[in-house]
C-alpha cells in the first residue's frame, strides 16, 4: 500500500506551495536546500497527520500504548526513510524533475542526527520503526540535544572531537510544541508536617526548568503506524533577573538562562561508560520528569483516574539512565494525585519494565547520594523509602537481614542505580541469551535469587528496511526478483533464499553485488583519503566504538604481524586484505584514543610502502555515524565482532554485516552466539575463549607474559611496537600489553591470539580457494538473517513484556 493516492504532480503542488511561504520565491529558482527544506516540511506534515489519524484510533478504543524512554536516539537521517516507508520515492523522484534535481542531492544535504553514541540509541531507533511498522502505539521521549554525539577528525593521528550541530539541516523534522511544554523542579528543602488529612509535604523549589517538547515522527512501512519521538529542550523559566538586569548587570541577569539551558546543550559522549556529573543526573531527571508529567496528565485526562495506568500504558526504562522514572511517578502520583504508599507503588512497578544493555562495570550507573539529596530531595526521600519497604520486606522472607542488605539501592555514598530499576520494575531483561544468563548468574545473581519471574532474555535486533532494503538496493532488488518482496514485512520469509544454495547463476549474482559494493565503499575512501584499496582483497571490516573489551587491538596485533611476515619475505600464506576500521572513541578514554592513533599510523605507513601494500592495506574511517553505516555495511565480507567472551551484551553491527553477507569472524560472546545457531559453526568462524573460561581465567591469575614467552609472533610484535610505526613509538601499548603497574593485557588478546590467527586462515583459504563455497556461506547468512530483524524483537516485548495489540 502507497501513501494513498500521491502523485508527482500532488507532491510538486505541496513544495510549490512551501517554497512561495516560506521564501517567496517561484519554485524553479529555488535552491537545493530550500528544496530539501520544503520537500521535508512535505513528508513531516503527512507524517504529523497521519500520526493524529492513528493516536485518534488508539485514543477512540481505549488501547494501551508503550513509551520508551531513553537517552539516545540515533536515528539516522529521515528523508529516504521516510519517503521509502510512505512508497513515494519514485513519486518524489519523479516531482523533482521539475526542479532539475535529483533524490540523491537531497539526501546528501541532511545531516544525521547523532543523538547517541552507539548500539544502544541505534537500537531504540530500529524499535521505533519497527513498533511503527506493525501498527503498534508508541510514543519515544528522549532529549533534544542542541549538539549530538561530536564530529571526529583525525588530526596527526590524534582523534579531535569538533561539534555536531544537526540542527541546521534536520530541525525541519521537528515540530515544536510548545503549549505542551512542562515544568521541572530542582533543588529546594522539604518540611513534613502531620495534620488531620495526614502527612503533609511542604517543599519548595528553587530551580525550576522549563522542558518544551519537540516532536518528530517516524513512519511505520506500508500500513498506518507513526511512531512518535518526542524530544525535550531545556529553557530557563525565570528567563531573565528584571531586577539584575535594570542594575545594568546584563551578563548576570542572562547566566542563569544559560545554566538551565546546559541540560539539553550536549549528549554524553562515553558509550558504555556512566559519568556520575551533576549535569548528567539533571539531563536524567529533567527527561523523566517531563516526560512522566506528560504521561500522567494525558492518562489522567482520558480516564480520569490513574488506577488503571498500567493497564494503558506500558513505561520502558532503556538502561538505567532514566531510572528516576520509578520514583518521580511516585512522587507525582502521591503529592500531585493524593495516592497512598502502597497504590502508588502497586501501579509504578506494573508500569514500568526495564533492560539492561551491559555488564561492564565501569557502565553501571551510580550518583553520589549528596549530590541526588540536593539536587533531588523529594526523589531522595522516596528511593529512600523505596529502599526502606524492599530491605523490610526481603529481610523478613529471608528471616535475614544481611543477606537482604546485599540488594540494597544505597552503597557506602552512592546509589545503585540498576538495583533501583529492578525493584521498582515488573520485568527485566538482558538483550541477547548469553549476556541475559550472564546476568542472572553474575551481576543481579541476589535478585535473580530473589524474583526469578522478573527476569527475562530478548535478543536485539535491527530494522533489515533501513539495513539492507535502502543501503543494500542492489540485495534488495536480487531477493525481490528470487524471493518476492514479502520479506520486507515479514523478515523470517529471507529464508527461502537458502533453496538457491547451489544455484551458480544466484551465487555468482551474489558475488557481483558484493563487488559493487566494495567499488562504492573503495571511491568513498579515495574520494576522502586518497588511499586506493584493492577491490580483489577480502574486506575486513570492524566498525563499532572504540573500547578495550571489543579488542580492535588484537585485530591490529594480527595485521602487525602480517607486516612482520611481509617484510621478512615470509609471504606464501598472505592473501590481499583489505582491513577497514571506524570508531568513536570517548573524549576522555586515552587508552581508546592511542589505539586509533596506532591504527591510523599503520595505515600511513603501509600506505607509504608498496610492498606491503601489494598485499594488504588499512584504512581508518573518520567520524562512523549512521550514514557512514549504510555505506560500509553492504560492503562487508569478513565482519569482525571479537569481543572478550562476556562482555558485549548483544551486538548489533554483527546482525547488519550478516544480513549484508558478510560471513562473521568472532568469538562466542552477545548475540554472536545465536547467530551460529542460526547460520551453523560451519557458515562462521568461531574462536577464542569462552565466557566460563574467562572468568576461571581471570580469577585463576591471567599471565599474559605467559603467552608472549611462549610466542615468537608475539614477541616480534612486541618490539615491533617498541621500535615504532615508523618512529613513533607504541611501547606504552606494548606495557599495556605486558603488564607494567597493572594486570598485562586485561582484554586477554595474547590469550585468543592463535585462535584468532587460526581463524583468519581458514576464512582466507576458503575465500581465495573455494569462493563458491565463501558465497554460499554468504547466502546462508542472509538467508538466516531475519531472526534478528527489530520486527521480531518488538513483538516479543509488546507480547511478552508490554503486553500491547497492533492495530
Ligand atoms: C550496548 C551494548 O554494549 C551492545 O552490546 C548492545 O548491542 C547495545 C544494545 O543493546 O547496548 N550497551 C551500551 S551501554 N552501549 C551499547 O551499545
Amino acid at each position: 500500500m502507497r501513501e494513498k493516492n500521491i502523485e508527482a504532480k500532488h507532491i510538486n503542488a505541496l513544495i510549490d506551495e512551501e517554497i512561495s511561504r516560506y521564501w517567496n520565491i517561484e519554485s524553479r529558482s529555488a535552491n537545493s536546500i530550500q528544496i530539501y527544506r520544503a520537500l521535508s516540511v512535505v513528508i513531516r506534515d503527512m507524517l504529523l497527520k497521519k500520526h493524529n489519524q492513528f493516536k485518534n484510533f488508539v485514543n477512540k478504543n481505549e488501547q494501551k500504548q508503550v513509551y520508551y524512554i531513553c537517552m539516545e536516539f540515533l536515528v539516522g537521517k529521515s528523508l529516504r526513510n521516510n519517503l521509502y516507508n510512505l512508497k513515494i520515492e519514485n513519486e518524489t523522484e519523479i516531482a523533482l524533475k521539475k526542479y532539475n534535481i535529483k533524490l540523491e542531492d537531497l539526501y546528501v544535504i541532511e545531516k544525521d542526527p547523532g543523538l547517541g553514541n552507539g548500539g544502544l540509541g541505534r537500537l531504540a531507533s530500529c524499535f521505533m520503526d519497527s513498533l511503527a511498522t506493525q501498527g503498534y502505539p508508541a510514543t519515544g521521549f528522549s532529549i533534544k540535544y542542541e549538539f549530538g554525539l561530536f564530529k571526529q577528525k583525525i588530526i596527526d593521528g590524534w582523534q579531535t572531537e569538533l561539534p555536531d550541530d544537526w540542527l541546521t539541516t534536520s530541525d525541519v523534522w521537528l515540530v515544536a510544541k510548545t503549549e505542551e511544554r512542562v515544568v521541572v523542579k530542582f533543588d529546594g528543602k522539604i518540611r513534613e508536617e502531620w495534620t488531620t488529612s495526614g502527612l503533609v509535604i511542604h517543599h519548595d523549589y528553587p530551580t525550576e526548568i522549563e522542558a518544551v517538547p519537540y516532536d518528530m515522527f517516524i513512519s511505520g512501512y506500508d500500513g498506518d503506524g507513526v511512531s512518535l519521538l518526542r524530544l525535550w529542550e531545556s529553557k530557563s523559566l525565570n528567563s531573565i533577573d528584571m531586577n539584575l538586569f535594570s542594575q545594568g548587570d546584563y551578563i548576570r541577569a542572562l547566566s542563569e538562562d544559560s545554566m538551565a539551558e546546559a541540560i539539553s546543550k550536549v549528549l554524553y559522549p562515553a558509550d558504555n561508560h556512566y559519568e556520575g556529573k551533576i549535569l548528567r543526573l539533571k539531563q536524567q531527571y529533567f527527561l523523566v520528569s517531563a516526560s512522566a508529567q506528560t504521561i500522567v496528565k494525558k492518562h489522567y485526562k482520558k480516564y480520569k483516574t490513574l488506577d488503571n495506568l498500567s493497564d494503558k500504558a506500558a513505561i520502558h526504562i532503556n538502561d538505567t539512565h532514566p531510572a528516576l522514572i520509578i520514583p518521580e511517578l511516585m512522587r507525582i502520583l502521591m503529592d500531585d494525585y493524593g495516592y497512598s504508599w502502597e497504590k502508588a507503588w502497586y501501579i509504578v512497578v506494573n508500569t514500568v519494565s526495564y533492560t539492561n544493555h551491559t555488564v561492564l562495570s565501569e557502565a553501571l550507573e551510580t550518583f553520589d547520594i549528596d549530590i541526588v539529596k540536593t539536587k533531588l530531595p523529594r526523589i531522595f526521600m522516596i528511593i529512600s523509602e523505596i529502599n526502606r519497604r524492599f530491605l523490610q520486606e526481603a529481610g523478613s522472607k529471608y528471616n535475614d537481614f544481611n543477606k537482604a542488605e546485599q540488594m540494597s539501592v544505597f552503597g557506602y555514598d552512592k546509589i545503585n542505580m540498576a538495583n533501583l530499576c529492578i525493584i521498582g520494575s515488573h520485568t527485566v531483561n538482558g538483550v541477547a541469551k548469553l549476556h541475559s544468563e550472564i546476568l542472572r548468574r553474575t551481576v543481579f545473581k541476589k535478585f535473580y535469587e530473589y524474583s526469578p519471574y522478573k527476569f527475562m532474555n530478548v535478543t536485539n535486533g535491527i530494522t533489515h528496511r533501513r539495513w539492507l532494503n535502502q543501503s543494500n538496493p542492489r540485495l534488495k532488488n536480487l531477493l525481490d526478483d528470487l524471493i518476492g518482496a514479502d520479506y520486507t514485512k515479514h523478515p523470517s520469509k529471507l529464508s527461502e533464499l537458502k533453496k538457491y544454495i547451489d544455484d551458480d547463476v544466484v551465487l555468482h549474482k551474489l558475488d557481483e553485488i558484493k563487488y559493487e559494493n566494495k567499488k562504492l565503499l573503495a571511491e568513498f575512501i579515495y574520494n576522502t583519503y586518497q588511499i586506493s584499496v584493492n577491490t580483489d582483497s577480502i574486506f575486513d571490516i570492524q566498525a563499532k566504538r572504540l573500547h578495550e573489551y571489543k579488542r580492535q587491538l588484537l585485530n591490529a596485533l594480527r595485521i602487525i604481524s602480517l607486516i612482520i611476515d611481509i617484510n621478512e619475505g615470509n609471504t606464501t600464506h598472505i592473501k590481499p586484505e583489505t582491513f577497514i576500521f571506524a570508531a568513536k572513541a570517548a573524549p576522555g578514554y586515552y587508552r581508546a584514543k592511542e589505539i586509533i592513533q596506532m591504527i591510523v599510523a599503520l595505515s600511513d605507513y603501509i600506505n607509504k610502502n608498496p610492498n606491503i601494500k601489494k598485499y594488504i592495506n588499512v584504512v581508518f574511517v573518520e567520524n562512523y555515524s549512521v550514514s557512514l553505516a549504510e555505506i560500509i555495511m553492504p560492503a562487508g565480507e569478513l565482519s569482525e565482532q571479537i569481543s572478550l567472551a562476556g562482555k558485549e551484551a548483544s551486538g548489533t553491527g554483527n546482525m547488519k554485516f550478516m544480513l549484508n553477507g558478510a560471513v562473521t569472524i568472532g568469538t562466542y560472546d552477545g548475540a554472536n552466539v545465536e547467530i551460529i545457531n542460526q547460520v551453523g559453526e560451519e557458515n562462521f568462524f568461531l574462536f577464542g575463549l569462552r565466557d566460563y573460561e574467562v572468568e576461571s581465567l581471570w580469577k585463576t591469575g591471567y599471565s599474559s607474559i605467559h603467552y608472549y614467552q611462549k610466542s615468537l609472533k608475539l614477541r616480534k610484535i612486541i618490539d615491533f611496537l617498541n621500535k615504532g610505526i615508523p618512529s613513533k613509538s607504541f611501547e606504552s601499548i606494548s606495557k599495556y600489553l605486558l603488564g607494567d603497574s597493572q594486570v598485562g593485557d586485561p582484554y586477554m588478546c595474547f590469550a585468543d591470539f592463535d585462535s584468532y590467527l587460526d581463524a583468519h586462515n581458514k576464512a582466507s583459504s576458503v575465500y581465495f580457494d573455494d569462493k563458491r563455497k565463501w558465497n554460499q556461506m554468504s547466502l546462508v547468512n542472509i538467508a538466516s538473517a531475519g531472526i534478528f530483524s527489530s520486527d521480531r524483537t518488538i513483538k516479543e516485548y509488546a507480547d511478552s513484556i508490554w503486553n500491547i495489540k497492533s492495530i
